[in-house]
This record gives C-alpha cells, sequence and structure tokens, in this order.
C-alpha cells in the first residue's frame, strides 16, 4: 500500500488528522490496533474547549456534539462543605466549555471518514515503524493473519502513551520530563440524572471527588484513590458512600443509579521532547500525558493535529518544510501551559500525600483565594476552557 501520511492510532489525534488532510486534499491511512466496537465504547474524557468545539464546527465534524452536547458557562469548586460557582461565560468575555463523551467525538469522526471514503485499517496488529530517518517512511503490520506494508511520505505517531511510535525513536533522540502523582482517579458511569446542572471539583479530606456527566440521564463521577487500588475492593455501596461524604453540601443530594461502568486511572505528567524525529511527528498521549484534572487531554491532541496538519498542507502546497521543522516547537507551549495549568489543578484539589494538616488548611487558603480574587478566578476559567487556538 502506498499513501502521502500513514498514521498509528485511531484516537482523537489520528482520526481527526486524517479528517484534516482530507479537507487539504492529503491523503492518509489509519491504522488502529483495536476493533471498531472497542474505541468507540472507550470511556475517556468528557470535557471540551471552547477551541476545540469551534475546531469541530468549521470543519463539519460538530453537528451531533452541538445536537447533544452540554454546554457549560460555570463550573464549581467545593471545600469545607460549602460550593463557589466560578463563572466562566462572565470571566472570560463569553468563553464556555462543552460536555460530550469523547467516544461520541470518536464516533463521528469515524463516520466522517468512512464516509468520504477515508481508509481506516481496524485490527491490525504487530505493527511497527521503519525508515522514518530516510525518506520512505514504511509501517509494517499484520491484517486478518497477513502480513502486510504501508509506504507513505511521513508518519504520524497517534497511538497514545503506550504506544509504538514514540519507542520506536532512537534513545537518547528524545528527553523525558515526567511526573508521578501518589494517587488515582477511581472513575464510574452511572445511570443517573446528574445531581447538577454543571460539574462539581470537590476538595475533602477524604480525598478528590468530580461530579460529571455525559448526558441527562447519565453521570460520570470521580474519586482518588491509591495508585494501586484494588477495584474488587470498590463494591458499589461503598463508592456511593464515599462520593456521597466528599461531595456533601448543603441542599445538595446525590442522585445514585445503576453503575454500569467503572475503571482506575493512573495520574500522571508526562511530555516528551521533541515532539517530531525524522519524518516520525508524534501528537497527542504519545507525546504528552496531564493528569485529567484539568481536562486537557483530548484538546491538546487536537490541538497538536491542527498544527500537523496545516504543516504538512504548506509542505505539499509549495514544498516548504519551515513549519514542519517547527512543528515541535509550535506545540510545546500550549503544552507546557497544559502541563502547568493539570499540575495546578490536581495540587490544589487532591489530598494532599504528607497528610500534613498544614497542607490541607494551605489549600483552603488558596481555593479561597480563587473563589473570592477576580483575578485568580478569571486565570482559572480562561485556562479552563482554554485559550484561543493561535
Ligand atoms: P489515544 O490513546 O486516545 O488513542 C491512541 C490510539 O492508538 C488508541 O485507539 C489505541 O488503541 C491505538 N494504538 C495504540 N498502540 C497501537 C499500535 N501499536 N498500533 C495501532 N494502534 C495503536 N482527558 C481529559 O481531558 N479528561 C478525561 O476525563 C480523561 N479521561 C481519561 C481516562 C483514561 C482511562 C485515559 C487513558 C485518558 C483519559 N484522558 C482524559 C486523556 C485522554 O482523553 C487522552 O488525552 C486522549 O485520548 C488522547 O488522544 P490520542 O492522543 O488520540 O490517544
Ligand atoms: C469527565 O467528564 O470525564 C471529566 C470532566 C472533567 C475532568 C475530567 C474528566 O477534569
Amino acid at each position: 500500500m502506498r499513501t502521502q501520511i500513514g498514521i498509528v492510532g485511531a484516537g482523537p489525534a489520528g482520526l481527526f488528522l486524517s479528517h484534516l488532510l482530507h479537507l487539504s486534499g492529503i491523503e492518509s491511512v489509519v491504522l488502529e490496533s483495536r476493533s471498531r466496537e472497542h474505541i468507540e465504547n472507550r470511556v475517556r474524557a468528557g470535557v471540551i474547549e471552547q477551541g476545540t468545539v469551534d475546531l469541530f464546527n468549521e470543519t463539519g465534524v460538530g453537528e451531533r456534539m452541538r445536537k447533544e452536547g452540554l454546554v457549560h458557562h460555570g463550573f464549581e469548586l467545593r471545600f469545607q462543605g460549602k460550593g463557589h460557582r466560578i463563572d466562566m461565560f462572565q470571566l472570560t468575555g463569553g468563553r464556555c466549555i462543552t460536555v460530550y463523551g469523547q467516544q461520541e467525538v470518536i464516533k463521528d469522526l469515524v463516520a466522517a471518514r468512512l464516509k468520504a471514503g477515508g481508509q481506516i485499517l481496524f485490527d491490525v496488529d504487530t505493527l511497527t515503524v521503519h525508515d522514518f530517518d530516510g525518506t520512505e517512511p514504511r509501517i509494517l503490520f499484520c491484517k486478518d493473519g497477513e502480513a502486510r506494508e504501508l509506504c507513505c511520505d511521513f508518519i504520524a505517531g497517534c497511538d497514545g502513551f503506550h504506544g509504538i511510535c514514540r519507542p520506536s525513536i532512537p534513545a537518547g533522540a528524545l528527553t523525558f520530563y515526567e511526573r508521578a502523582y501518589p494517587f488515582a482517579w477511581l472513575g464510574i458511569l452511572a445511570a443517573a440524572a446528574p445531581s447538577s446542572h454543571e460539574l462539581i471539583y470537590a476538595n475533602h479530606e477524604r480525598g478528590f471527588a468530580l461530579h460529571s456527566m455525559r448526558s441527562p440521564s447519565i453521570t460520570r463521577l470521580y474519586l482518588q484513590c491509591a495508585p494501586d487500588e484494588d477495584i474488587a475492593q470498590w463494591p458499589d455501596a461503598r463508592i456511593w458512600q464515599e462520593l456521597r461524604a466528599r461531595l456533601a453540601a448543603q441542599d445538595f443530594a446525590l442522585n445514585e443509579g445503576p453503575i454500569i461502568q467503572k475503571g482506575i486511572t493512573l495520574m500522571r505528567s508526562f511530555v516528551a521532547e521533541p515532539m517530531q524525529f525524522g519524518r516520525l511527528f508524534l501528537a497527542g498521549d504519545s507525546a504528552h500525558i496531564v493528569p485529567p484534572t484539568g481536562a486537557k487531554g483530548m484538546n491538546l491532541a487536537i490541538a497538536d493535529v491542527r498544527l500537523l496538519s496545516r504543516a504538512f498542507a504548506e509542505y505539499y502546497a509549495d514544498g516548504n518544510k519551515q513549519p514542519l521543522d517547527g512543528y515541535s516547537q509550535a506545540c510545546l507551549r500550549r503544552v507546557w501551559h497544559a502541563q502547568h495549568f493539570s499540575w495546578w489543578m490536581t495540587s490544589m484539589l487532591h489530598k494532599p500525600e504528607s497528610g500534613n494538616s498544614f497542607d490541607q488548611r494551605r489549600q483552603f487558603a488558596e481555593l479561597d483565594n480563587v473563589t473570592r480574587s477576580r483575578a485568580a478566578a478569571t486565570n482559572l476559567a480562561e485556562n479552563y476552557c482554554g485559550q484561543p487556538l493561535d
């Protein structure tokens, strides 16, 4: 097989890149190790920044998001049993977020690619990437037991943190920056109406909790747990008891219902620099991971491929390689901003490992400042709904 851009991974990064390239008349093939059904039902992110929403609408994949997404003008910070609303819309001069599940985004992007005649090969295995330090990169893989080869001009490594593209770059060519957190998130999907019409981030002495949602009948909830937590130790009753305790506030009742999905997400901050080597370009989680407290993961992936597709379009339009050579640097400013914001939200809202009461009281003072100072609340709101895509 031959194409212009060989894309490894059908997550938000890989699929949206293939879509943007198509809009620029550039061919691509997406190779995905899992089945279509698996990727369209994998529960991950839920918050879409204003800039990402605008981009999905501008590029023709926002129709169902407009119909089914929940537009939020604010969110709540809850601590010491009291809620404090951050009015994003007012503080940012009209920007907001949309709550729309990542798996819905995946369904919309797969449908758009296939409708446009795009090529997505699911269930591929033993995929390896080659010759990307030369001018004719190749991707070898197996499909239905048959060994296949995809020759291309460039490879886009959109295969996530545990993918093979980043590790295929020669040792020493990349610099890694990382921080692990001494906690994780136990996340659930519940068939229960959301208990509030906006998100609630709670700092509680028993640990962090987050009330989010997917629809008027599906709630998404998270609570801080140990990184090596055994989910078998968390029967539904215990999960609800812990959520009730951590989200407790006057005039607030938590709606409960059947838990339809539960899982544990590790928390890490990670950046690989540069985000390219030869003709292999990394985008999304293959190059950087943020803890989900700032709801930046998927939005960063989309911002990366927007810049990458523009750089490819310039290259194919007039052979100008400058945008491609500057891709990594162009992405990393936004990546490090999101890294800082995600670390800050995580540090401000999670029970400190030290268990030191000074740290806990200092957190409450920080939260008090963020919810009282207009300047501090504006900074939070601007970063939460996302800096405009430049
Ligand atoms: P992805 O990981 O989404 O996609 C990579 C794709 O590559 C996958 O489909 C994978 O199957 C495929 N792949 C991997 N190896 C391959 C190989 N060798 N060959 C072929 N294909 C291969 N972010 C938020 O903002 N809010 C959240 O609530 C949130 N929750 C999350 C929960 C979980 C459990 C995880 C893991 C992440 C969460 N994130 C969240 C972050 C998430 O949204 C990511 O940032 C986003 O999925 C990144 O998109 P991609 O870079 O496309 O990577
Ligand atoms: C989610 O809805 O899954 C979600 C929302 C906000 C976050 C993380 C996850 O910060």
